[in-house]
């Protein structure tokens, strides 16, 4: 692709060098997993605390001043010469959900890395501190919440949070201080409105568009808000073969129901999307009624309204079923974003980059959550799609991207930032 190397001209470096690094990167990361067989990194396991190192060692190699910050993100800076310049973000997460693809946040992280080596080889001083942030938990896997990182950073950890328990009973705030983390400064972590310039986050697609139409990479337009439940049913436990099917108060059965209305209501409207992911009966076997089953519920659409009309919809029929089938059903909400809309200044300076990269500039909405929704209201966000594979599949060990389209984010990606950072 001609156009990226011309486009590219003042930051020089063989075509291809980004792509490259920033896949052997990612193969060096996905190295620490929590399983034998695959890729799964939750928040402060070991393997987690690993990446954290590694990244942080890469950072200081590329000369940023780096530390690991109270809720573990890894934040290096690339400094301009006046302290009291403003600062562009450039971020995404490390955290990963379970049996994960390498590239889900990661490919964002590693893209900043590769951006300012490079500035650092040319000795391309920015008139604004660059941040490279490596957000530590953005998946919510292990404590039910999402973006404790990014949340961290854009002031918005709620304290609340620190009671959070993991399944094994452990406090968000025990796990920390394990860590060698110190919860009480988390506050100090909060950036300022007046201090920041700009948030951009480079994002696998984790989706098919891109792939559909042939681009390498596109530029979001909005990032779907979620509403997530914890849904617990309450039936009556019994022996699977003396008690009659008339005579029976069945949880899962009741929670089977429960699943394929969510199905058929979050089918009726093209952006609304929505997702049992957790379907479990505890202390169950073979020959017991279920008398307990605990699901976790997460509803989305392209616009607020209609997300929550789905989601109350789904309340009245929680009620439907639990006298139906004479059961009881507590239902959660243990989180709810907002759907967030990128800026469009920063839209059209990532797009007048893809142009100048040769490439028909193709905006898309996110179906995924992303750590830029957490800087919403606090400076503008924008975020670069990349292609994915086999599909657009993601969160799966069948995500994958190319070396070549890592390689264009990555130099659009750098156009727009070079051109940003002159207008600060
Ligand atoms: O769930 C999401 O949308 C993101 O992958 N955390
Ligand atoms: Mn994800
Ligand atoms: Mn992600």
């Amino acid at each position: 692709m001609g156009m990226v190397t011309q486009a590219m001209d003042g930051v020089g470096s063989e075509p291809g060098a980004f792509g490259k690094r920033i896949m052997e990167l990612a193969e060096r990361l996905a190295q620490w997993s929590e399983i034998p067989d695959g890729l799964t990194c939750t928040y402060l396991s070991h393997a987690h605390r690993s990446v954290a190192a590694e990244i942080r060692n890469w950072m200081r190699q590329a000369g940023l001043v780096t530390e690991i910050d109270a809720v573990a993100n890894v934040v290096g800076r690339y400094a301009a010469s006046d302290p009291a310049a403003r600062t562009l973000i450039v971020a995404s997460h490390y955290d990963t959900v379970r049996n994960a693809g390498k590239y889900d946040g990661r490919l964002g992280v590693l893209t900043a890395l590769v951006l300012v080596e490079h500035l650092k080889r040319l000795g391309r001083e920015l008139p604004v501190h660059l941040d490279v942030i490596a957000f530590s938990e953005e998946e919510g896997v292990r404590f039910s919440s999402s973006f404790l990182g990014s949340r961290a950073v854009a002031g918005r950890f709620d304290g609340k949070l620190l009671e959070r328990q993991d399944a094994d009973g452990h406090t968000l705030a025990a796990v920390m201080r394990d860590a060698g983390l110190d919860p009480a400064r988390i506050p100090t972590l909060a950036r300022r409105r007046e201090e920041l310039m700009g948030y951009l986050e480079v994002h696998i697609e984790q989706g098919p568009v891109l792939l559909e139409e042939g681009l390498p990479v596109g530029i979001v337009s909005a990032i779907a808000g979620s509403v997530r439940s914890s849904v617990t049913i309450t039936g009556t436990a019994g022996h699977a073969g003396t008690v009659p099917m008339t005579r029976r108060h069945d949880a899962a059965a009741a929670a089977a129901e429960l699943v394929l209305y969510v199905e058929r209501r979050c089918a009726q409207e093209p952006t609304l999307v929505g997702t049992v992911g957790q379907f479990f009966v505890p202390n169950g076997a073979t020959n017991i009624i279920p008398g307990r089953c605990e699901l976790t519920l997460d509803i989305r659409a392209g616009d607020d309204a209609a997300r929550d009309a789905a989601v109350s919809d789904v309340a009245a029929e929680i009620a439907r079923i639990a006298a139906r089938r004479g059961v009881s059903i507590e239902s959660r909400e243990v989180q709810r974003t907002a759907t967030v809309p990128c800026s469009p200044r920063l839209q059209s300076l990532l797009a007048d980059a893809v142009a100048r990269a040769g490439i028909t500039p193709r905006h898309l909405p996110s179906g995924a959550g992303h750590d830029a929704m957490m800087f919403d209201g606090l400076t503008d966000v924008a975020m670069l799609f990349v292609r994915c594979g086999n599909g657009g599949v993601s969160h799966s060990p069948r995500e994958i991207i190319t070396a070549e389209d890592a390689d264009i984010a990555a130099r659009v990606m750098l156009d727009a930032v070079l051109r940003l950072a002159e207008t600060s």
